[in-house]
């Protein structure tokens, strides 16, 4: 199956209805305690393994949409006119063709996040994307469907569509249909999530080229799908219990190990500076003195720390 056969099976007959108002939408960013990294369907977005992620309710992307009568889209991220050409309207360009008949939008995308900087905006955008078309057409899709056709644009996008903590089931089935997100649990009132900025810069490398070198050439990646296993298990317990410390270790843990997967490809991969090997030793010597604080890293070189508002 590819996407667009994907995005017909969802929509059915209503792939047909006219736009209609214009909309404006919020999306989450969301960040994974247990990594999505590689895909056992690089088409359509399927991970090799589950994930679980908490969303940032109040870091992540505000998209306005309306139909305009010209040849061409208009995209302004963040105040900007987007060239067309770009590699980022490319992408927004060919995940809107799957959904769309002739109409051209003006789509305003207000990142409260960097852009690439591997704080997972590709994440927030495409979900609100989603969430700005339904509104756009009137399709009154579940909020499965929306994480089903999300998934389409970017894998994490999935995990974007609910506050709290969030399950994404990585599913069985080769068109997808059961490889969608849920909430797994509200948000813990105490728990923060406080980005450690390190550079703002976009990344050398996209997560998408990474997971897939990682998959190809690293030895160790044969031993990441039991590791998530294992800790996935981990965070769910310590979420259902309120175990921080369980939380906080198994987190670090599974970004970690991420990270050794990738320094195992060939050639390396090697997303953190010497400022973020730093911030770490900084974290674990806090911990020796008795701080309940633990970190988190995505495709690039930020921390993410999560600990207790106490
Ligand atoms: C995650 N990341 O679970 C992992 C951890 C980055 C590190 O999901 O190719 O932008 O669009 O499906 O979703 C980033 O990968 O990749 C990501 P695509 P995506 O948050």
């Amino acid at each position: 199956m590819n996407k667009r056969e994907v995005v017909q099976a969802i929509l059915g007959s209503r792939i047909h209805h006219a736009p209609t108002i214009e909309t404006t939408v919020f999306a989450p960013t969301n960040i994974a305690l247990c990594k999505y990294w590689g895909k056992r369907d690089q088409e359509l977005n399927l991970p090799v393994t589950s994930s679980l992620s908490i969303s940032l309710d109040d870091k992540g992307a505000y998209t306005t949409f309306s139909v305009i009568e010209k040849e061409e889209d208009e995209i302004i991220l963040n105040d900007a006119p987007v060239l067309l050409s770009s590699s980022f309207a490319k992408r927004l360009i060919n995940f809107l063709n799957l959904f769309r008949n002739k109409e051209r939008f003006k789509i305003i995308l207000k990142s409260t996040i960097p852009i690439a900087a591997g704080l997972a905006s590709s994440a927030a955008g495409f979900a609100s994307i989603v969430k700005g078309l339904d509104a756009l057409y009137d399709w009154k899709l579940s909020l499965t469907e929306l994480s089903l056709l999300a998934r389409l644009g970017s894998g994490s996008a999935c995990r974007s569509l609910w506050s709290g903590f969030v399950l994404w089931n990585k599913g069985e089935r080769e068109d997808g249909m059961d490889s969608y997100a849920e909430l797994f649990h509200p948000h813990w009132e105490k728990l923060r999530v406080k980005i450690l900025m390190v550079s703002e810069s976009e990344k050398s490398l996209s997560s998408r080229e990474a997971m897939q070198r990682t998959i190809e050439t690293s030895k160790l990646y044969s031993k990441w799908p039991n590791k998530v296993q294992d800790d996935l298990e981990k965070i769910k317990h310590a979420i259902l219990t309120n175990d921080f410390k369980l939380l906080g270790e198994t987190a670090e843990s599974n970004a970690l190990f991420m990270h050794e997967t990738m320094k195992n490809a060939h050639p390396p991969i090697e997303y953190s500076s010497e400022k973020t090997y730093a911030l770490m030793q900084r974290v674990w010597d806090l911990r020796n003195q008795g701080v309940s604080i633990y970190f988190t890293q995505d495709a690039g070189p930020n921390l993410k720390l999560l600990y207790l508002d106490n």
